[in-house]
């Protein structure tokens, strides 16, 4: 598959998107919302890949938001468009049921920092800038930042950030809640594959009923979502990788997951 906006990098069990498009801080024109549906799709169906890194070309943005030259232009009725076809690729993101690290190396305003809250886990540089700037362009976030920010750090928090439209510092966005580590520039990549190298060796069928445990289950009552944790729990017994991973366990061996 080809892509003029992405580049996409396998390396064993791991695969690395690269939002390209540097000269305009990556930002997310129509047509790479589009790559970004066919890549997620192409490596959610490829079997030999377990985690997914997701950043930005350079290192001066991860994803500086929607394109502004094409929000300009908007009408109601393509804003409406523009807004449901990039909530439906954050939500193949966010349900992907394989991890997606978002490795966030600058910027991410916006519709980038909205691709950032759809991922697994954030791990930012030292020197990103996170926000939800629209409100100084006259517009709020249409990716589903409202929702996806509140869930993630709370109404207090997320109305501030959205209404004010400011951006924070990484440091700032790790007290909140809304990326789990900070790293040092220069390390961020490293620190990304290392952690992704980690969750590469887990049992794939079992990260992603958890994903989906976690995902679906916030948006269920209590009593509903142990239930269908208690299901996809008894489901894995079903899993060659149940009996390898306890076995391994009784063997004191280290466990080799095949994702059966
Ligand atoms: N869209 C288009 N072009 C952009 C964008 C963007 N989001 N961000 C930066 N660029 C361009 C600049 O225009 C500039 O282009 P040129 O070199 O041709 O003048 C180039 O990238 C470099 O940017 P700057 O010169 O501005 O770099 P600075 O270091 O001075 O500033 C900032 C960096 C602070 C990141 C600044 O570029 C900025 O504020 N960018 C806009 C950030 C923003 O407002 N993002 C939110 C956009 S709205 C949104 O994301 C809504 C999502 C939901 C949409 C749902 C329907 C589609």
């Amino acid at each position: 598959m080809t892509y003029d906006n992405l580049l996409i990098e396998r390396d064993g069990a791991v695969a690395v998107i690269t939002v390209n498009r540097p000269k305009l801080l990556n930002a997310l024109d129509s047509q790479t919302i589009d790559e970004l549906r066919r890549a997620v799709l192409d490596l959610k169906a490829d079997e030999a890949v377990r985690v997914v890194i997701l950043t930005g070309s350079g290192d001066k943005a991860f994803v500086a938001g929607a394109d502004i030259n094409e929000l300009a232009v908007q009408r109601p009725t393509s804003g409406k468009e523009h807004a449901l076809g990039g909530q439906h690729v954050l939500d193949l993101i966010e349900n992907m049921g394989k991890p997606v690290i978002a490795a966030i190396n600058g910027y991410a305003l916006g519709g980038g920092c909205e691709l950032a809250m759809a991922c697994t886990l954030r791990m930012a540089a030292d020197s990103a800038k996170l926000g939800q700037p629209e409100i100084k362009l006259g517009i709020m976030p249409g990716y589903a930042g409202t929702q996806r920010l509140s869930r993630l750090v709370g109404k207090t928090k997320a109305m501030e950030l959205i209404l004010r439209g400011h951006h924070i510092s990484a440091q700032e966005a790790y007290e909140i809640g809304l990326v789990n580590r900070v790293v040092p520039a220069a390390a961020l990549m490293d620190e990304a594959r290392t952690l992704a190298a980690e969750l590469a060796g887990h049992a794939p069928i079992a990260m992603r009923y958890i994903i989906e445990a976690i995902n679906k289950g916030l948006e269920m009552p209590f009593a509903e979502a142990a239930i269908f944790e208690a299901t996809l729990f008894g489901l894995l017994a079903s899993t060659e990788d149940m009996r390898e991973g306890t076995q391994a366990f009784l063997d004191k061996r280290k466990a080799e997951f095949r994702g059966k």
